[in-house]
């Protein structure tokens, strides 16, 4: 029968089928080919054996978290406590579109007493690059009206460093959840893990993916995969000049026209400098 698998624990899967869930290992074949069944994936599950026969087509496979066939991203950021950090949100942002999935920016602990001017920066420097921004509190339950609606019929995973509230996103949205939050440690700079493994969650539809956080150093992108991926610079990147434009000291840039149009930000510009000066090479280049 036909089947979701929910989570994975211990090489024991929790398949939903038909609102039922299953606990099933995988077929030994599984551990001989490439593909092994994970989270998000659809299979085959047979009952009467209690195992996981195989694995259906996959629409999107993501690495970090290990999750399949989502079609929607969320990335999770606060605006304090971890503070807010462009850098890092480009950094997802890009991963989202390296994997060809919608991504979208949701911004937690607005009742923290926020900068009215850094939420209208934050929100500017992302929908000029059509990218939709959502300031919430899960505490005092603000913004959460659209920021449910956004999941309806989606497979949407939510992805950001922990302690900025994904969890807590996830029971504001609905309680029943009863997803376990980690307290944000002043000590640490970070809040401490507390979701543990990736988890489907049913819901409107579609299902939510619940992610432990990881480090950012695990999300490292080539030089080239920013030029291409970054947001924003798809379109202009099949436009400028040189095939493998770096968008840096290249002639007949349309990144760096765009920028000096003013419909890239300096600051998204920037962060791709930065980001790209920490990224290694994936082709030889001989830079000047
Ligand atoms: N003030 C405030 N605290 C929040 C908010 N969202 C999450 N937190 C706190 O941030 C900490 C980390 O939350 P958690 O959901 O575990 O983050 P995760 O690691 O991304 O899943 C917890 O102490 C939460 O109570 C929010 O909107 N406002
Ligand atoms: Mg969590
Ligand atoms: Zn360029």
């Amino acid at each position: 029968m036909e089947g979701k698998i929910l989570a994975l624990s211990c090489g024991i899967y929790s398949v939903l089928v038909d609102g039922v869930i299953y606990r099933a290992p995988a077929r030994g074949i599984f551990r001989m080919g490439s593909i092994k069944p994970m989270v998000g994936d659809n299979v085959d599950l047979d009952i009467g054996n209690m195992v996981i026969n195989f694995v259906y087509p996959r629409v999107s496979q993501l690495k970090r978290p290990s999750v399949a066939n989502i079609d929607q991203m969320l990335v999770v950021s606060s605006l304090v406590e971890p503070a807010f950090s462009y850098l890092l949100a480009f950094k997802y942002l890009t991963y989202a579109n390296m994997n060809g999935v919608k991504a979208k920016l949701i911004l937690t602990k607005d009742d923290k007493s926020i900068d009215q001017k850094m939420k209208d920066e934050i929100k500017d420097v992302f929908n000029r690059l059509n990218i939709d921004v959502y300031f919430v509190s899960n505490k005092q339950g603000t913004g959460l009206k659209e920021v449910r609606t956004l999941f309806k019929d989606h497979i949407t995973c939510l992805i950001g460093q922990t302690g900025v509230g994904k969890s807590s996103l996830i029971n504001a949205i609905d309680p029943q959840f009863e997803r376990e939050v980690g307290e944000y440690s002043r000590a640490l700079g970070r809040g401490k893990h507390k979701t543990k493994e990736v988890i489907l969650l049913p819901y409107e539809g579609g299902y939510i993916a619940d992610t432990p956080g990881f480090s950012s150093l695990d999300l490292d992108l080539y030089k080239e995969e920013l030029a291409q991926y970054f947001p924003g610079f798809t379109e202009l990147y099949l436009k400028c000049y040189f095939s493998n434009c770096l968008h840096i000291s290249e002639e007949r840039c349309e990144v760096k026209t765009a920028l000096k149009d003013g419909i890239i930000s300096k600051i998204a510009y920037d962060c791709y400098l930065t980001l790209s000066k920490e990224a290694i090479s994936q082709i030889r280049r001989y830079e000047k």
